[in-house]
This record gives C-alpha cells, sequence and structure tokens, in this order.
C-alpha cells in the first residue's frame, strides 16, 4: 500500500525531485534506455509522458463528466467538429497550463539535460491548412480553461500539412511523417471504434414494427479508431479531450482470399482504408473536388456523431432529449454532411420521425461560415455524391423539398428564391450546396468577425437571411492568450505580469491597466529592451535558416500566413521594389532601415501563389547585397510557417501587415496574434482589422486602401488596371523592373504570369490601392523614427487587444449558440522572475 501510494506521488507529484524520479523511470520504463545513452528523442517522449501522467487525473474526470449534464444545460457538452486542427507542440504549453515549467526545468537542470533541446524536438501535429485549424485549437484551449465539456472530433491524418523547404527560391514541399518517432500525447482507444459505410444502395424495407422505411446497404466499410488527445485548461482544473479518427479496414485479412492463396487481395482492403486518413488536403481556400474528401468528411461526421449518440445512450436517455445534452458546431462546411448523417442515424437506426428528428437534429446543430470567396464554398457534383452516400442523397433532397416547400408556402409564385436557395444547384450539371445544407439544418449560423458576418448576411446567404434573420450571429475570432503571449513572448509576459498582475492569462482585458504606462519613460525602456530580445533572437534564426544577416535595429515589417492572391503578399514586394528604386536612385536618401520578413505556405497546386514566393525570394536575391542599399533594406523569405515557428515570429514583429483585399478576409487572426505581442498593424478595412483598429485606437493603427463597397464600386465601373499602370509612374516604373528580368536574371519571362494577370485583371485591386500603400507606409516610416511615439502605439495596441480573447468568443458561443453557461476560468499562468512562463 505504501509502496503504491509512493509511486503514484512520484507519478503525479509537482516538485522538481518527482518530476525528475519519473522522468527517469519512464526513461527506462517506457524508453528503455538509461540517461547516459538516451537519444534527444528518447528524452523528450519520457517528459512527455512525465508531464502527461500528469493530466490524466483530470482528463478521466472531464471524460466521466461528459455528458453527465443537466437539463438546465450546466454541463452540457460542446462536440466541436472540425477536419482540421493546429495544436502546436504540446509539451510546452502543457507546462504553462499545469503550472509546471519552472519545476520542470529544475529537475531537467539538475539531470543536466536541456529542456529547451527536449521543447525544440517536437514535432508539431500540423492537421490543418491555416487559420480554421488553429482557430480549432485555440478555442479548445478556451473551453478547457473556462471549464466546458467539450470534445474536438476531427482526422488523425497521417501526414499533415507539407514541410515547407525553399529550394532555388521556389517551395519545395517535403511529407511530414509527424508521428514517425511515436506520439507521447495520444491515447488509442480502440475498443470505442465505430464503423462507417459507404456506396452501394437503398431499398424499402419493414421493421419489426412493421413501420416502412429505408434500408441502405452499404458496398463497403471501414473502421474508425479513435485516438484521445487530452487538452489541458489554464490552471489545470479542467482536461477536455481532442477525439481524432483513423481509418482502418474492420478485418485485416479476408480469410477467404488468403486460404486460396491471394495474398495481395487479402491485404488491398486493408490498405484503401487506411489511406482514408492518410494524408491532409493542402488546400486553403480552393475547393478541390476530390472524391477521397467527401469519404474522409463523412467517415469524420459519422464515427463522431456515433460516438455522441453511444455517449448518450450510455447514460440510458432517450435520442429525443440529444440536444440538450450535445450543442454540435461544424466549422465551416466541411462536417456538413452531419445535417444528413444526424437524421439518418436518428430516422433509419434508431426509428425515430421525421418531424421529431429534424428538430432535434436542427437544436444541436450549428454552424461557422469561414469564407465569402465564392471558389472555397464547397460543392459535391451529384453523380459522384450520390456513388458514395445514396441514402444521404435521398435525406437531403427530402430535406430540401421540406424546406423549399415551406419557401413555397411563405412566399407564393417566387420561383427565383426558391432557386436562390435550393440545396440543389441545378446549374452546369447538378450539384449540392454545402453551405445551403449547413444553414437549413443549424439553429445558428455566424460568421467570424463582425464585417464579415454582415457581408455573409448581405452577399453569400442573402436570401436564407431574409428568410430567417433570427438565425445570423457573429462571433469575432479570438486567439488564446496562453499560447500566443505567456508561452511564445516569455520576456514580454514577465513585464505585463510584473507590471499589472498575472490576472491577463485568464482575463486578457486586464491588459487595459498597462494603458497608464504607455507614456512612462522607465517601462517604455523596458518594454523595447524586450521587443529588441526578440528580434535578435528571430534574427540569429534567419541567419541559421535562410542565411541572411538583418539587423535588430531595423524595423521589423512582417507578413506571416497562406500566401494567396487576396491575401496580397505581393502588394508588399511592390512597395519593397519601390524602395529599392529609390535608394538605387538616391544612395545617400534617408530612410527608415527595414527588414521585410515573409513567411507561408502556398497550396501546392497553386501556381500563382508559388510564383509570389519566388518572387518574393528573387527580390530578397537581388536587394540585400546590393552596395547601394547598403543593408537599409532586406528582404527575407522564412521557410516552413507553421505554429512552432510562427512563435518565434510575432513577438519580434514591429509591423504587422494584414492587406488583404476589403471584403476578403474572413477574420484574419494572426492579426490578433502580432498586435497582442506589440506589432502595429497596416491594414485594410477587412475582417476583424475593423475592430482592432476600433480598439485600439485609430491612431495606432495604419490604415490604407479602398473599403469592400469602394472595391465592388470600383469593380461595377469596369476597373482597368492597365490604366493607372499608363498613369502612374512609379507603379510603371516597378512594374517594369519585374519585366525587364532584372530579378530573373537569364529567365525575363519569369514572373511574367503574375505581371500579366495584374495587367490584365488585377482581381484583388493590387494596382489600385498601391499609392494609397505606399503613402501608408511612408508614414510608418516616420513613425517608427519616432521612438517614443512608436513605443507608445506599440504598448496600446497591446493594453486594448482584449477583446480578441479566445475566451471571450468562446463566452459568446456559449450565451448565444450554444445556450451553456461556462465554469469561472482556469487559475493564471505563473510567470516566473526569470522571464520564463
Ligand atoms: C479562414 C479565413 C480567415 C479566418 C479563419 C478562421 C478558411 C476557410 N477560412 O480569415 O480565411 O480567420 O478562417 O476563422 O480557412
Amino acid at each position: 500500500m505504501k509502496n503504491a501510494a509512493g509511486t503514484r506521488r512520484i507519478r503525479i507529484g509537482r516538485t522538481a525531485g518527482a518530476i525528475a524520479r519519473a522522468f527517469l523511470d519512464n526513461l527506462h520504463f517506457l524508453q528503455g534506455c538509461e540517461l547516459r545513452e538516451a537519444t534527444r528523442n528518447d528524452l523528450y517522449m519520457a517528459l512527455s509522458y512525465t508531464i502527461r501522467d500528469r493530466m490524466l487525473g483530470s482528463w478521466i474526470r472531464g471524460l466521466r463528466e461528459i455528458a453527465k449534464s443537466n437539463p438546465d444545460g450546466t454541463g452540457k457538452t460542446v462536440c466541436y467538429l472540425s477536419a482540421e486542427y493546429l495544436p502546436g507542440p504540446h509539451l510546452a504549453n502543457n507546462l504553462v497550463s499545469l503550472g509546471l515549467h519552472e519545476e520542470t526545468r529544475r529537475a531537467m537542470d539538475r539531470l543536466g539535460v536541456d529542456l529547451d533541446a527536449l521543447l525544440e524536438q517536437e514535432e508539431e501535429p500540423g492537421l490543418g491548412n491555416g487559420g480554421l485549424g488553429r482557430l480549432a485549437s485555440c478555442f479548445l484551449d478556451s473551453l478547457a480553461t473556462l471549464s466546458v465539456n467539450a470534445i474536438g472530433y476531427g482526422i488523425r491524418y497521417e501526414f499533415g500539412i507539407f514541410d515547407q523547404d525553399i529550394k532555388d527560391g521556389w517551395q519545395a514541399e517535403v511529407a511530414d511523417t509527424w508521428l514517425r518517432h511515436g506520439n507521447p500525447w495520444e491515447i488509442a482507444k480502440t475498443e470505442l471504434s465505430q464503423e462507417v459505410g459507404l456506396g452501394g444502395r437503398t431499398e424499402p424495407s419493414r421493421d419489426r414494427a412493421g413501420r416502412w422505411g429505408v434500408k441502405w446497404t452499404p458496398a463497403s466499410r471501414v473502421k474508425g479508431v479513435p485516438y484521445d488527445t487530452p487538452i489541458v485548461g489554464c490552471g489545470a482544473e479542467k482536461c477536455n479531450t481532442m477525439r481524432l479518427w483513423k481509418a482502418e479496414a474492420p478485418v485485416s485479412f479476408d480469410l477467404q482470399d488468403f486460404n486460396i492463396g491471394d495474398y495481395y487481395a487479402a491485404v488491398e482492403e486493408k490498405i484503401s482504408s487506411e489511406t482514408i486518413t492518410k494524408i491532409l488536403y493542402p488546400d486553403d481556400a480552393k475547393d478541390a473536388g476530390k472524391q477521397l474528401r467527401l469519404i474522409q468528411q463523412h467517415f469524420f461526421v459519422s464515427c463522431s456523431l456515433k460516438d455522441m449518440i453511444r455517449i448518450h445512450l450510455s447514460r440510458r436517455r432517450s435520442l429525443e432529449s440529444f440536444h440538450e445534452h450535445f450543442a454540435v458546431q461544424m466549422n465551416d462546411t466541411h462536417p456538413s454532411l452531419a445535417v444528413a448523417e444526424l437524421m439518418r442515424l436518428l430516422v433509419d437506426e434508431h426509428g425515430m420521425e421525421w418531424d421529431k428528428a429534424w428538430a432535434v437534429t436542427t437544436a444541436a446543430l450549428s454552424y461557422t461560415n469561414h469564407t465569402l470567396l465564392p471558389e472555397a464554398l464547397e460543392k459535391w457534383r451529384f453523380d459522384l455524391f450520390k456513388d458514395l452516400l445514396p441514402r444521404h442523397l435521398e435525406i437531403i433532397l427530402e430535406i430540401n423539398r421540406r424546406f423549399l416547400a415551406g419557401v413555397r408556402e411563405k412566399h407564393p409564385g417566387d420561383e427565383g428564391l426558391v432557386a436562390r436557395l435550393s440545396i440543389v444547384d441545378e446549374a452546369g450539371g447538378r450539384s449540392l450546396r454545402m453551405a445551403h445544407l449547413a444553414t437549413v439544418g443549424s439553429h445558428a449560423v455566424n460568421g467570424v468577425a463582425r464585417m464579415h458576418s454582415e457581408l455573409l448576411k448581405s452577399t453569400t446567404l442573402r436570401d436564407f437571411h431574409e428568410i430567417s434573420p433570427g438565425k445570423f450571429g457573429n462571433v469575432t475570432n479570438g486567439v488564446t492568450p496562453r499560447r500566443w503571449l505567456a508561452l511564445c513572448n516569455p520576456g514580454l509576459a514577465e513585464l505585463i505580469s510584473r507590471t499589472i498582475g498575472p490576472g491577463w492569462t485568464r482575463d486578457l482585458e486586464e491588459l487595459r491597466k498597462l494603458e497608464d504606462c504607455a507614456g512612462d519613460k522607465a517601462f517604455g525602456d523596458e518594454w523595447r529592451r524586450v521587443k529588441l530580445d526578440n528580434k535578435k533572437s528571430l534574427a540569429a534564426r534567419i541567419r541559421e535558416v535562410a542565411g541572411i544577416a538583418v539587423d535588430p535595429d531595423s524595423l521589423f515589417d512582417v507578413q506571416a500566413k497562406r500566401i494567396h492572391e487576396y491575401k496580397r503578399q505581393h502588394l508588399s514586394v511592390l512597395h519593397i521594389i519601390a524602395l529599392y528604386l529609390c535608394l538605387k536612385r538616391d544612395p545617400a536618401a534617408e530612410v527608415t532601415p527595414r527588414t521585410c520578413i515573409f513567411s507561408g505556405k502556398a497550396a501546392p497546386g497553386y501556381f500563382m501563389a508559388k510564383l509570389i514566393i519566388k518572387l518574393i525570394t528573387s527580390v530578397g536575391a537581388v536587394v540585400n547585397d546590393d552596395p547601394d542599399v547598403r543593408g537599409r533594406l532586406k528582404v527575407v523569405f522564412v521557410p516552413d510557417f507553421n505554429v512552432k515557428n510562427a512563435q518565434k515570429i510575432y513577438p519580434a514583429a514591429d509591423l504587422s501587415e494584414q492587406i488583404s483585399t476589403a471584403g476578403k478576409e474572413a477574420s484574419g487572426t494572426g492579426n490578433m496574434k502580432f498586435a497582442l505581442n506589440g506589432a502595429v498593424t497596416i491594414g485594410t478595412l477587412d475582417g476583424a482589422n475593423v475592430e482592432i483598429r476600433e480598439e485600439v485606437g485609430v491612431e495606432n493603427f495604419f490604415l490604407f486602401g479602398l473599403t469592400a463597397d469602394r472595391v465592388q464600386e470600383t469593380k461595377a465601373r469596369g476597373y482597368r488596371p492597365s490604366d493607372l499602370h499608363a498613369s502612374n509612374s512609379c507603379l510603371r516604373e516597378v512594374i517594369e523592373l519585374i519585366r525587364s528580368g532584372h530579378f530573373s536574371p537569364g529567365q525575363p519571362d519569369l514572373f511574367r504570369p503574375l505581371v500579366d494577370s495584374l495587367m490584365d485583371r488585377d482581381d484583388y485591386m493590387i494596382f489600385a490601392d498601391f499609392d494609397s500603400y505606399l503613402d501608408c507606409q511612408d508614414e510608418v516610416d516616420s513613425a517608427y523614427r519616432h521612438v517614443d511615439r512608436w513605443t507608445r502605439m506599440s504598448i496600446l495596441n497591446v493594453a486594448r487587444i482584449g477583446k480578441f480573447s479566445s475566451d471571450r468568443a468562446i463566452r459568446e458561443y456559449c450565451r448565444d449558440i450554444w445556450k451553456i453557461e461556462p465554469g469561472p476560468a482556469g487559475g493564471e499562468v505563473k510567470i516566473s522572475s526569470k522571464g520564463e512562463a
């Protein structure tokens, strides 16, 4: 007994001594080695298990509490359905949330192990493309921090988003083998596996009670095995679950085939089943229309809903109360099959009447839209859909029939309205509009920033808003201050905590107390010292990964996000070329030295985005070594933007580039992370920029460019970019320099597709915003030269950014959509005086 208690103390104790003992034990018993022969990965694994052990008690409790909810809504479980997650490295974040960072460092110091090297060893799960996946992970952090019961359901991709290399200035994709050394954070729950059908046919059938129904006989089945990762909230009071499904064949070997000696046929099914969760589609804003993607969506949605029903029935509850215990959020349309699948499960498999099932389904489901870009709105061709999901198609058509009948009743004779609202798009070969399905099947639909939600109501889902305005709302995105300040910027976190106390880690509005320090000389000096330290670290890293020396005293002008024409990295490049031309004309000109830092991945099939990367690196190659420039302008592309690298970039930024064409960026969340780390934004009135500017004050934000309305008007009047090229000499000079092959020696036509698209169409209004952007950048230059003014802007950006915590966003989802009373926020993060979170 005494021994058992002692062992337990070692496994969960919080002192450096207990952590060190547990670590050595895990090294021995789990990794099979001793300290002196352990590899870095052995050490990382052993430490991760050590920290995981300290989460499991609250994790088990958390799972037990799920669905133990009361009828008044307390304890209701949020099921977040998301095809993407970007959790980032777990170890460091868990140390912060558990408040174990200091003791762990002490334990590792005692053993002579370099904790930072182990943190560096972790390979992050890259199970998403960008903002949408990272938002899902910020939300899981906040749900746990606010003590809301939650499961984040998704897909366990064996290969996540590719790793990005830069070769000869071009992006090169490298397969992401994140699981190759094992994943200490996940626990497979093989006995909670689910089976999912695919293809086949449907036929009328009678159940045991003699009622008519439909029987679906799938052509094949695949097994989903859940892998659970504990997600601990700040202060460690609550631990939730990210449950990711891996596809497997229901039986590994078809013995029939095996017996007659056909080994290959025997393993074939296993191989084809497992391809379902092999790879993440590396698409950001374009609908791939791929069959495997539809299978992935169906697979994870079906497994997840069946899992919820399993939990619900295990409590001996009737499915009629399902929605009282589960709030199911669809993160974009990727999980929108949930509408059809939940109906199928309730009606076909559990014998519920259609109307009742529809009431339960719509009460349980809600939908978040994340984009207005028409090319990104998911549609599935009828024939493709029918082959894979014949029963779901029938159900969707029945949902649509009933829905449109209701519309016709209220708006007799308006067949135009009916056609616009229909889930079925009859134009050019029939297809299913998944945003329509998600909207019809949800009780609440929201956009992700105020402006985006308004545009959603006036454009993409206008007719839906007209017939049911009450369904629509807004929840502006947010980011978790734990990872995006406490963890990634320990220097600033320590300064802030020392000044206003640590309460900001769970109530970000407390940052407002910093306003009083905005004019304080000594505080400003410290503020700048922290930023300079962060810039030095990034400079060292840039030298390592890109081989470029940059000056930490120069203005760090950063654009880090997916590469996309609408995000307009190339507008920044045109500005850089204009600066370069100035320095060439007058090498003695007084300028503010700038380091322009880009980072981000391009979808492998998106030629123009890849060409933009090549343009950035090519301009860098010319500018960086030009003797006339004398180091006053540098252009750097930092490869492989992911959570881990982002954590090093945001804290070092002076200027945050948020320059998308107005009306195109739904929200943005990088914009929030930059400001939270003291960068000042240059941006358009797009997405959440609008609200950031409102919060931080118009005098602390560099605004430029056409508004969304003016973009539309300009296009409606017949926008001709070539006219601007003809009339604007600076723009012309910049474009002609690219055209001349100055940045592509020996290949004058290299950038022609890019230049031609700007000259011919300029869909994203680069030329239209060129002057305004350059003027605004001039203002940036002069503001940065006034050190005190800049410091004040930086401090005020942080002091007033509190609204953009994902805790606030989750509180709004709880109040407006899920009807859940969140608990009090967990404890705060302890920030040590050594400047380490
Ligand atoms: C992205 C938007 C961003 C937004 C994130 C998170 C998709 C489909 N949308 O602007 O482009 O910040 O979602 O809401 O990835």
